[in-house]
């Protein structure tokens, strides 16, 4: 892209979008779509619509085998998943989980009337840091719930550590997780057990869609009985329990999902690379490093926008994003706690969050993903430079023009 392009003619200014149509973060990768309407067919034909179907079964045995797992217990989605998962593991009182994550993390436990206490983040990783989350036990934790956020691995065995030195339940949310590895062992294999999510903007969907996998034969057979109603057999209920099924249709966007999945990290490490690489010498902008030693789905491109200095700060830069047709997210802003009910419960818990309150200021996610071409990548890429190089200017100009 032309470097020499003026700024004045930006979407911002009254300038033509950049993009006709809105690029998303998100937008869902649709594998091999005549196999996924064949299973449909098949589904229709054979008239088994949900519980338990052939199709779920096949695809909670590929899960299991491809994590290397005892078990996969596949679930409408993540969030009914990680409520089961917590109450099937006897979790109460409180539980630490980062502030630093999708709601549904903090609402899942909420929802049981277990206090989900929030605890700060390594600002190089965006995950829990274990010196902090030792600080936050009390008499009345129970539980830590770590999250692998963007796909990048928690510090597993200092959690592991903490959790079985100090007698607590540990469950890790891996919904950003699926098809990345630690240390050479699938995510999915840690702690008592590991939720994903298959939600349509999840690298692995099945439109909605989640998972419980463990190695543990109890809490297996828990997690199955609660996710279905608690029916252990015709008429015979053994256990309190909801309805967490996953339907056949889903499972067969799932099955369709896990036989893409190569092709699509391959879209997707490619996207990353090339962000990278436009982005490479903006200074104050950097977009987060996966670990190339461990697989990476690199589901997720997050630039990180250094609010210091005279450079354009997150928000200028997603208000001028926006106006090109660039629908950046600023996940998981402004952070669990400082959303209901925590925000009410907890006015001063931001006191004991400076990185995740730091880190929510500063983060932007890019579109990626297979609807994302590699010349859209360079026009984003253009743009973010020229905000970068004449911020001062643009946004003088900015200010002065109505919004
Ligand atoms: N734990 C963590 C760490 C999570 O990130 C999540 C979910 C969960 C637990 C719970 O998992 P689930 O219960 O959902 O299985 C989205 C997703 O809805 C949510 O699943 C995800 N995390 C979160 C990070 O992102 P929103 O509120 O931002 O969704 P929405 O509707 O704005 O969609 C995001 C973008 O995707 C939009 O700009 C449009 C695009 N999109 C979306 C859908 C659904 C499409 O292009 N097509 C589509 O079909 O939460």
């Amino acid at each position: 892209m032309p470097e020499t392009r003026d700024w004045t003619r930006l979407a911002v200014f009254g300038g033509k979008p950049a993009f006709g149509e809105t690029l998303h973060v998100g937008r869902p990768n649709v594998g091999d779509r005549e196999g996924f309407l064949a299973r449909v067919n098949d589904i229709l034909d054979r008239r088994w619509l949900t519980n338990n179907g052939k199709y779920v079964q096949e695809f909670e045995r590929r899960i299991a085998d491809f994590v290397g797992v005892r078990h996969c217990i596949s679930m409408c989605n993540a969030t009914v998943a990680l409520e089961i998962t917590t109450r099937a593991l006897g979790m109460s009182g409180e539980v630490i989980v980062p502030s630093f994550t999708f709601i549904a993390t903090a609402h899942a436990l909420q929802w049981q009337e277990i206090t989900p206490v929030f605890c700060d983040i390594d600002p190089a990783t965006h995950n829990l840091d274990p010196a902090r989350v030792e600080e936050m036990i009390t008499p009345r934790t129970t539980g830590i719930i770590g999250v692998h956020v963007w796909g990048r691995p928690c510090v597993v065995d200092a959690l592991t550590g903490i959790a079985r030195r100090r007698g607590l339940k540990l469950i890790f949310d891996a919904a950003h997780a699926f098809g990345c590895s630690h240390g050479g062992r699938m995510i999915g294999g840690f702690g008592d057990a590991e939720v994903y999510s298959f939600h349509a903007t999840k690298f692995l969907n099945s439109f909605e869609g989640g998972a419980v996998v463990t190695d543990d034969d109890a809490l297996a057979g828990r997690v199955r009985l609660m996710k279905n109603f608690g029916f252990a057999g015709y008429d015979n209920v053994s256990y309190i329990g909801t309805n967490g099924k996953m339907t056949e249709v889903c499972a067969a966007m799932g099955l369709s999902s896990l036989e893409s999945m190569a092709d699509v990290i391959d879209v997707n490490r490619k996207n990353y690379l090339q962000y990278r690489e436009e982005l490479k010498e903006v200074p104050g902008v950097r977009v987060a490093a996966y670990d190339e030693r461990d697989r990476c789905n690199y589901q997720y491109v997050v630039l990180e926008v250094d609010e210091s200095g005279p450079l354009p700060a997150r928000d200028f830069l997603a208000r001028i994003l926006h106006a090109e047709n660039v629908f950046v997210r600023r996940y998981f802003h402004p952070g669990c706690h400082r959303m209901e009910p925590y925000r009410s419960y907890f006015p001063h818990a931001g006191l004991l969050l400076p990185n995740t309150e730091r880190l929510a200021r500063r983060v932007l996610l890019l579109p990626t993903g297979t609807a994302v071409t590699s010349r859209e990548i360079a026009e984003i890429g253009w743009i973010i430079r020229t905000v970068f190089r004449d911020g001062a200017e643009i946004r003088e100009r900015l200010e002065r023009s109505p919004r």
